[in-house]
C-alpha cells in the first residue's frame, strides 16, 4: 500500500515515519525543498525524541521518500499547519492548497484524511467542496475523513502508536476505511464518528486544558494578592478525588493550546465567553511575570537578569507562540535591565536576539529567571550555577527546581509570591 503524507512538520514527518516503519511505501511531500532534500538524505529539520534514528532507518530501507509534488497513492494524509489570522480566525489556506495539490492524483476508492486541526464544519464546508469542484464526488468516489492528531510534542512517537484515535468520516463508510488505515499501526482504540464531531472533540481537548491552566494562573494571581502559596493550595486541593488543578506558569504557548480555542470562538462567539476569557488570562501571564521581575528587583539600580528557557515548554525546540519569547522581548525593551538569555534547545537563527551560554548568563546576575522546565535546568547544580551570580536569587516560573531546604539560595515561584 502506498501512503502520501502532505506536510512534513511536527506531525506529518513522524506520521510518515511510523507508517514507513510498519512497512508501507510512504512519500512525504512538502513545499519546502530544503526539508525534502534533507529527508532524502535521512536527515530531519526538527527536534523530537527518537525521530532522527527512525527517519534514518526508514529512509535507508527505502520505505520513506520525499518530494515537493504528490504522486498517486492509496491513502493521502494531509498534515499541514492551520495558522491564525490577525483577527483570530483560522487560516485554512494550507489545508485548501494541500487538497488542491492532491486532486490530480486522486483515484476512485482512495482514502483522503485531514489530520490538521480545523474549525468545526471545515471538512463539510471547505474540503469536500474542493473535491466536488474538481469532479470528484467526496461522498461516493473517495473515503474522506478528519482524523485529528493528538500527540504531545516530546512524546510523539509513543503517542502516535498508543493514543486513541478519533476518525470522523464524511460518511460512515469513510470513517471505517480511514479507521482501517490507523488500525494497521495503532495499538490504542480507533473510534469512528462523523467529521464535525471529530473536529469539535479535538478542539475541546485543547480548550479543556487551556481553560484549566487559566484557572491555575488566576489562582497564582489571587495568591499573589492575598499572600497565599498557590502551589500548596493546589497540592492540597488536588488530594480531592475529583479535583485536578493544573500548573500555573508564565503563560500558554505552542501551536495548539494557544490557538485552537479561537477556532471554536470564531464559529460560536456569543456562546463561548469562558473560553475567550481563559485565552485572555493565559495571554496576560507574560506581563504578570515581567511585573513580578520588576518587584523582585525593585531595590536594584541596574539589575542583571539571566533569562533561562525560550521554548513554549520543556525539552523541545519549538518557540512558536512561546510566552518566554514575549517575556524576553519585554525585558530587553526595558533599559533598566541588563538581560542575558540562554536556552540549550534553541539556535540563534530561531530568535530575534543573541543567546549566551548558561555560565555567561549567570555571571554577575542579580536574578535568574527560569521560564521553561528543561531537564537541563531541573538537573542543574544550583550551587554551581549561582556561585558567579551577584545575588543567588532564582525566580522559578515553572515550579520545576528541587532546591534543598538548607540552601543559601532564595527561590521565588510564580505561585508563592506575596
Ligand atoms: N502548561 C501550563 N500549565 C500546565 C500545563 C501546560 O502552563 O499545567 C503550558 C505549557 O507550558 C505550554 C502549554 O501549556 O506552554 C501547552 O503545553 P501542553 O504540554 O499542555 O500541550 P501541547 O500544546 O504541547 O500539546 C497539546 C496536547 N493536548 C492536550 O494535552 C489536550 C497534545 O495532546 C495535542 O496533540 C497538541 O496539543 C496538539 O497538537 O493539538
Amino acid at each position: 500500500k502506498k501512503i502520501c503524507v502532505i506536510g512534513l512538520g511536527y506531525i506529518g514527518l513522524p506520521t510518515a515515519s511510523v507508517f514507513a516503519k510498519a512497512g508501507y511505501d510512504v512519500l512525504g511531500v512538502d513545499v519546502n525543498k530544503r526539508v525534502v532534500d534533507l529527508l532524502n538524505k535521512g536527515e530531519i529539520h526538527i527536534e523530537e525524541i527518537g525521530l532522527p534514528e527512525m527517519v534514518r532507518e526508514v529512509v535507508a530501507a527505502g520505505n520513506l521518500k520525499a518530494s515537493v509534488t504528490p504522486e498517486k497513492a492509496d491513502v493521502f494524509i494531509i498534515a499541514v499547519p492551520t495558522p491564525i489570522h490577525e483577527d483570530y480566525t483560522a487560516n485554512v489556506d494550507y489545508v485548501k492548497d494541500a487538497t488542491k495539490a492532491i486532486v490530480p492524483f486522486i483515484e476512485k476508492g482512495n482514502v483522503v484524511i485531514v489530520e490538521s486541526t480545523i474549525p468545526p464544519r471545515t471538512m463539510d464546508d471547505v474540503v469536500a467542496p474542493i473535491l466536488a469542484e474538481a469532479g470528484i464526488d467526496p461522498y461516493n468516489d473517495v473515503y474522506l475523513a478528519h482524523c485529528p492528531e493528538r500527540v504531545l510534542p516530546g512524546r510523539i512517537l509513543i503517542e502516535l502508536i498508543e493514543n486513541t484515535r478519533i476518525v470522523g468520516g464524511i460518511t460512515p463508510e469513510a470513517a471505517t476505511k480511514a479507521g482501517d488505515v490507523y488500525r494497521a499501526v495503532v495499538t490504542g482504540d480507533v473510534i469512528e464518528t462523523e467529521a464535525v464531531t471529530a473536529e469539535m472533540s479535538k478542539l475541546m481537548e485543547n480548550t479543556f486544558r487551556d481553560v484549566n491552566i487559566a484557572l491555575a494562573n488566576e489562582l497564582a494571581k489571587i495568591s499573589a494578592r492575598l499572600g497565599v502559596n498557590a502551589h500548596h493550595v493546589i497540592e492540597l486541593a488536588n488530594k480531592h478525588p475529583r479535583v485536578n488543578i493544573h500548573l500555573p506558569g508564565p503563560g500558554v504557548g505552542g501551536h495548539c493550546l494557544a490557538v485552537d480555542p479561537y477556532f471554536i470562538i470564531e464559529k460560536a462567539q456569543a456562546e463561548s465567553p469562558l473560553i475567550a476569557e481563559s485565552r485572555r488570562i493565559n495571554n496576560s501571564m507574560p506581563d504578570f511575570v515581567v511585573e513580578q521581575i520588576g518587584r523582585l528587583t525593585a531595590e536594584l539600580k541596574n539589575p542583571v537578569l539571566a533569562v533561562c528557557g525560550l521554548t513554549y515548554k520543556g525539552n523541545i525546540d519549538d518557540v512558536r507562540e512561546s510566552p518566554a519569547i514575549e517575556i524576553a522581548e519585554k525585558l530587553l525593551a526595558d533599559s533598566r535591565y541588563d538581560v542575558r538569555i540562554h536556552d540549550p534547545h534553541v539556535r540563534d537563527e530561531q530568535v530575534p536576539f543573541k543567546l549566551t551560554t548558561l555560565e555567561e548568563a549567570a555571571k554577575d546576575a542579580h536574578l535568574l529567571v527560569i521560564l521553561v522546565d528543561h531537564t537541563e535546568f531541573k538537573l542543574m547544580d544550583e550551587g554551581k550555577l549561582t556561585e558567579n551570580m551577584k545575588t543567588p536569587v532564582i525566580f522559578d516560573t515553572r515550579n520545576c527546581l528541587k532546591v534543598a531546604d538548607d540552601t543559601k539560595l532564595t527561590v521565588h515561584r510564580i505561585g508563592d509570591l506575596t
